[in-house]
């Protein structure tokens, strides 16, 4: 984290809004002290608060709170109570874990980070798009290493052609010239988040925006175009005129979880279509009246766009459905526990 002026942020510069305010009363403004979470790990949180950084030891009965969190800390520096969030990425962990996994707080914007190579993939970009959406905030689709590739305006087309409305910008993340035009996102109080594949350039992004040589970046495989995580943990980053850089390690999988909303959001054209068909339950396949078919036979909509946006429809529905039932078979456990240990408390007393 830069630190040289990270002690004198004042809390309007950490990215405190009237949002965070209004959730406290008059009393509590006078006795307790907001604090932004700047990083995470296993036992302990750090901290920024307007006096400078601060490290809170995390205790079992306090409830999960990542990157970009506000929280309220009393006299003493002990934590008070977790603030409602403008906004929430999370997805499911990676693997086989059954797990929902949050991975930011309060983000103003997202850069969904992609490289002009062979790893270039608009299934992907949809994918992260829908993330984004889901989670309420404004995705600016960034293509780097423009500088290698012969028809970078190309490529943006293609992004665009996804949606009139989207953000596309192609860059050279190695040249400060170049990534100027994503300083509009950067301003005084937001923050932004840089989620992308291995390698993409996230953190080369980062360092050219924040004007310091900060995060460890390393080259890419040339066979596959692919990086090999070299960032591994999340990390703000503070730019010299204001402004947060949040910069995350490369995705393996990103898995939809719960993400519905954003996916029809990402998808709105397709999912306008799949409404008007004469069946409520076509599957868009072969259906009689299905105008989902007839716009991709009219050459108005990509097989590919169709195929990517049920894909990702079941995903999220089905990773949805096996985190609802461990969270129930866990509530079920936690259940039995408790009433096991009263009977033992029971027998105890002699009832
Ligand atoms: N020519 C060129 N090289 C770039 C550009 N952006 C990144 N690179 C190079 O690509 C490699 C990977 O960049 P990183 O910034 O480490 O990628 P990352 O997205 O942070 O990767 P992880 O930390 O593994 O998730 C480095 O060698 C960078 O110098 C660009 O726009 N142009
Ligand atoms: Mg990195
Ligand atoms: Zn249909």
């Amino acid at each position: 984290m830069g630190l040289g002026l990270a002690n004198t942020l004042s809390l309007t510069e950490l990215g405190w809004k009237p949002f965070f305010q209004q959730q406290l009363t008059l009393d509590e403004w006078e006795q307790v002290k907001p604090a932004l979470v700047t990083g995470q790990h296993r036992s302990q949180l750090e901290l920024l608060t307007e006096q400078g950084k601060q490290i809170l030891p995390l205790l079992p009965d306090m409830p999960s709170m990542v990157i970009g969190d506000w929280v309220l800390l009393d006299d003493a520096g002990g934590f008070n109570r977790l603030l409602d969030r403008l906004s929430l990425f999370s997805r499911k962990a990676a693997g086989s874990k059954v797990a929902a996994q949050n991975i930011a707080a309060n983000v103003d914007t997202v850069f969904v980070v992609s490289s002009l190579n062979s790893n270039f993939s608009l299934n992907r970009i949809e994918r992260y798009l829908a993330l984004a959406h889901e989670a309420g905030v404004e995705p600016v689709v960034v293509l780097t290493k423009a500088d290698q590739c012969d028809d970078p305006q190309g490529y943006v087309q293609q992004v665009r052609a996804l949606d009139n409305m989207l953000m596309v910008e192609a860059v050279n993340g190695l040249d400060v010239d170049s990534v100027s035009v994503l300083s509009h996102w950067c301003g005084v109080g937001k923050t932004v988040a840089f989620l992308g594949s291995s390698g993409v350039g996230k953190s080369t992004l980062i360092n050219t925006l924040s004007g310091q040589a900060e995060q460890e970046t390393a080259a890419i495989r040339e066979q596959d175009s692919r990086g090999r995580h070299t960032t591994t943990a999340r990390s703000l980053h503070f730019m010299p005129d204001g402004g947060m850089l949040l910069d995350t390690p490369g995705m393996r999988e990103l898995q939809l979880a719960d993400c519905e909303r954003g996916v029809e959001e990402t998808f709105a054209e397709v999912a306008e279509l799949a409404a008007q068909c004469r069946f409520s339950d076509c599957q868009h396949q072969s259906e009689p009246g299905c105008m989902i078919q007839k716009a991709i036979k009219q050459g108005d909509l990509d097989q590919r766009r169709l195929d990517n946006y049920l894909k990702l429809l079941r995903e999220q529905a089905f990773n949805g459905a096996t985190l609802a039932e461990k969270r129930s078979k866990d509530r079920d456990f936690s259940k039995m526990v408790r009433s096991v240990m009263s009977e033992a408390q029971q027998r105890k007393k002699g009832l």
